[in-house]
């Protein structure tokens, strides 16, 4: 990353869209940077074209030739005289090569420097790296090269174990395996989709903890060696993967354990040289917490994590990308209140949650004190399938969980819309739920609680 010149840029490109390109679109806006819109084909008539200063059309809707066209992108900030490139979530977010691109032709990517992402592209380079440094991670080993180290391996840590492929992420290239009959069969498997879908077949073993919650901690640090954390979330209601409903603080955490994972997750980002905002998951079962990746871009969830700070984390972003200092220490950042995150997407769930199409009518959206909706859907506007299924993000803020959750039910009830199905109905229904509302979950709760979703 370029050094601080002592002055913010005057122009960001918004590589993305949906509602993260709006919310980095008017990130940049109150602090008085112009933006350059991004779209394809299909999103010509989208609101981040709309709210942006300029937009350039780079690509059909396939976002092969899109939104993850880095040529495009680039000859794009070059037109357009854009300082520095805003990725927001998903698309080109967490790609090394793209980085480095970035880097090599002097425009900021706002997000980790290139070196950063390939090792948290490294789940088993991560892990070594942090364990070094005091943090817990589950007991595993090291990539498997023969059968025979496979089996000693597998004895020496015993059953149940799960495989996982190094360059895997978010659930991708896992499988669980219970005896030493399945050891090999499973060995070979998540070795040949690990080198498909990644293109590197390096696989691990770890013991494999049945019963666990999903908690994750907001880090944020600047290129001068501070690091801060903005507290945890809880993260565990979640199907096949897809997180649905987060939420800061984590319920059912003693004092002692929140704040150990709180310093595991800021050693993390120290020893790997983090710059900008990322993200540290834990696994925590009954008394053990394990640190299992590191994810480097601004995450979905971020705004309950913003909610309790009072601080705008796509604004802190910049900031340090431009080489700011963070300018606030660790114990001037105050975790007020409870927040909770509903994501609304366009899936029917009487067809197991396929993606739903069609042209929206709003007839009525959520809204109050502490009550907040990022989304970029307006009334006419058509969900096409070419790209992730997230309509909006509700957020609510309030005292406590209790006040939240109720706050949560009354802002669900005012998310009336018509031509497409929603989730909305479920989180609904997972918020009434007595396990739900006693903070007694992990993340087997939808499985358990609600087996038809
Ligand atoms: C695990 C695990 C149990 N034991 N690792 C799934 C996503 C990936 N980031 C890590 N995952 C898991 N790793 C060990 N050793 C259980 C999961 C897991 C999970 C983790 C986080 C959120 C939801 C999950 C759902 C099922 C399994």
């Amino acid at each position: 990353m370029r050094p601080y010149n002592g002055r913010m840029f005057k122009k960001i490109l918004v590589a993305n869209r949906g509602e993260i390109a709006l919310r980095v679109i008017e990130a940049c806006r109150e602090m008085g940077i112009r933006t350059v819109a991004v779209f394809s084909e299909t999103d010509r008539n989208s609101l981040h074209v709309r709210l942006a200063d300029e937009a350039y059309c780079i690509g059909p809707a396939p976002a092969r030739q899109s939104y993850l066209n880095i040529a495009a992108l680039m000859s794009t900030a070059e037109i357009a005289h854009a300082e520095a490139i805003h990725p927001g979530y998903g698309f080109l977010a967490e790609d090394p090569h793209f980085v480095e691109v970035c880097e090599e032709s002097k425009v900021v990517f706002v997000g980790p420097r290139h070196e950063t992402m390939i090792q948290s592209g490294k789940k088993l380079e991560c892990k070594k790296a942090v364990s070094a440094a005091g943090v817990p991670i589950v007991p595993g080993s090291g990539a498997l090269k023969t059968e025979e180290e496979l089996l000693s391996e597998a004895r020496k840590l015993g059953f149940p174990l799960i495989f996982k492929a190094s360059a895997g992420g978010g659930g991708r290239g896992m499988r669980v395996v219970q005896n030493e009959p399945e050891l090999l069969e499973k060995f070979h498997a998540v070795k040949r989709e690990a080198e498909a879908a990644f293109g590197d077949p390096t696989v691990f073993l770890e013991k494999y903890i049945p019963v666990a919650r999903h908690v994750e901690v907001q880090i944020l640090a600047d290129m001068h060696g501070h690091v801060v954390h903005w507290g945890e979330r809880e993260c565990s209601i979640q199907r096949r993967y897809q997180k649905l409903i987060e939420e800061s603080s984590a319920p059912a955490l003693t004092k002692e354990m929140r704040e150990a994972i709180w310093a595991a997750a800021v050693k993390a980002a120290e020893v790997l040289g983090y710059q900008n905002a990322g993200t540290v998951e834990f696994l925590v079962d009954e008394s053990n917490f394990y640190m299992i990746e590191i994810n480097a871009r601004i995450q979905v969830e971020h705004p309950v994590s913003e909610m309790r700070v009072g601080k705008n984390l796509i604004q802190e972003q910049i900031r340090v990308a431009a080489g700011e200092k963070l300018g606030y220490a660790q114990k001037d950042i105050k975790l007020k209140g409870h927040a909770i995150e509903c994501r609304l997407n366009a899936e029917d769930p009487s067809k197991n949650f396929a993606p739903s199409t069609g042209r929206i009518e709003i007839k009525s959206l959520p809204g109050g004190n502490g009550v907040r909706f990022d989304s970029h859907i307006f009334s006419g506007m058509d969900v096409t399938p070419f790209y992730d299924s997230l309509l909006a993000k509700l957020v609510v803020h309030a005292e406590d969980r209790p006040m939240a959750i109720a706050k949560m039910g009354n802002a669900l009830k005012r998310f009336q819309i018509e031509g497409i199905k929603t989730t909305a109905p479920l989180c609904y229904e997972i918020l009434q739920h007595p396990n739900f509302i006693s903070g007694n979950f992990n993340t087997r709760f939808l499985e358990k609680n609600l087996p038809g979703a």
